[in-house]
């Protein structure tokens, strides 16, 4: 269920903004292309997979904490509100807030469409009843909530540290829109992952099975499967490292050796020991995560960290 390739002679039907991100991307200096593209089919299924590594602590350990929260979040929240979740890809932690707070109606937003609807269907057998609308968006555009939520309370849920993945400008942004989008009185439940030990970090954009890897390596195969792309993609190499200063965890495709390719019939060159940058994935301290909260016009009202404070979940007012 991959988008249809392109046949013979013809122009690429990919998304135009992955076609522009990838062609800009690759003719920049440093050459960098947005994470958000990682994410086709294979791509989430890869990352799912991602979850599951013992090295990968943020999932599991933002998981135990929501199970441990439930209670408390239920307290905190208006009843049967509206669960929008961005970026919701297989809405596995979901049940435990839809639970938690009796919710009203869920909207769960992601890019891969239909990954998306079919994640949405198996949520839904176990909430019958629990009305559902998936929306198909990539929210770093305006995202248009359905009619049928607009008198509801609100409850924005952003897990995973997906904020980490956009700078400090970017994500300040986006937490305003989102402000806007949920509308007055909406409540943000949103989780970031702490600075820690950089062996912890970097094994897990790292992990021992080479699951990040291909996860990072399925972005050149993305490309030549939908943008007519002639990667030799075993002359690159996946590489992770902590960028102290900036406080990120970087992924990166290494060019072993000096390749030509071409992408879309445009030709490029990269030397050995070049990289592509794909993925920064910021990491915050508590004072970190507060201020870009505020700055974002969100008041925190509550935070939770697990017993060695690698993660937080923090909720949110508007
Ligand atoms: C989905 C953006 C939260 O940054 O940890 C996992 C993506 N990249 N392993 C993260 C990811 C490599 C993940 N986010």
């Amino acid at each position: 269920m991959l988008k249809p390739e392109v046949e013979d002679g013809q122009a690429s039907l990919a998304d135009p903004n992955f076609r522009r991100d990838v062609l800009d991307g690759l003719a920049a200096r440093p050459r960098a292309i947005p994470a958000r593209w990682f994410y086709d089919r294979r791509g989430s299924e890869l990352f799912e997979a991602i979850t599951d590594l013992p090295e990968y602590y943020p999932t599991r350990t933002e998981t135990a904490l929501l199970r441990q929260i439930g209670p408390e979040l239920a307290g905190l929240s208006a009843p049967a509100a509206a669960v929008v979740e961005f970026g919701s890809g297989s809405s596995a932690k979901t049940p435990i807030v839809l639970r938690a707070i009796d919710a009203g109606a869920y909207v769960p937003i992601d890019i891969s469409g239909d990954f998306l609807r079919q994640s949405a269907g198996e949520l839904s057998q176990g909430f019958p009843g629990l009305p559902v609308y998936p929306v198909e968006a990539d929210f770093l555009r305006p995202v248009p909530l359905p009619p049928q939520v607009a008198d509801m309370p609100k409850l924005g849920f952003f897990p995973g540290s997906t904020i980490g993945n956009m700078n400090a400008w970017h994500a300040v942004d986006l937490l305003r829109a989102m402000r806007e989008w949920l509308g007055k009185g909406a409540r943000l439940l949103i989780g970031m992952d702490r600075v820690k030990p950089v062996e912890t970090l970097v094994a897990a954009y790292d992990d021992a099975h080479g699951v990040t890897a291909a996860f990072n390596l399925n972005l050149l195969e993305r490309i030549n499967r939908e943008l007519r792309g002639t990667i030799p993609v075993d002359a690159f190499r996946h590489h992770a490292l902590w960028n102290a200063g900036a406080a990120r965890i970087e992924m990166h495709l290494e060019a072993q050796r000096d390749v030509d390719f071409a992408v879309d019939g445009r030709g490029f060159a990269m030397a050995a020991g070049e990289t592509i940058h794909t993925e920064n994935s910021h990491k915050y301290g508590p004072n970190g995560a507060r201020q870009l909260l505020r700055g974002g016009g969100w008041t925190p009202i509550a935070e939770w960290t697990d017993p060695q404070d690698w993660f937080a979940l923090i909720l949110c007012e508007a």
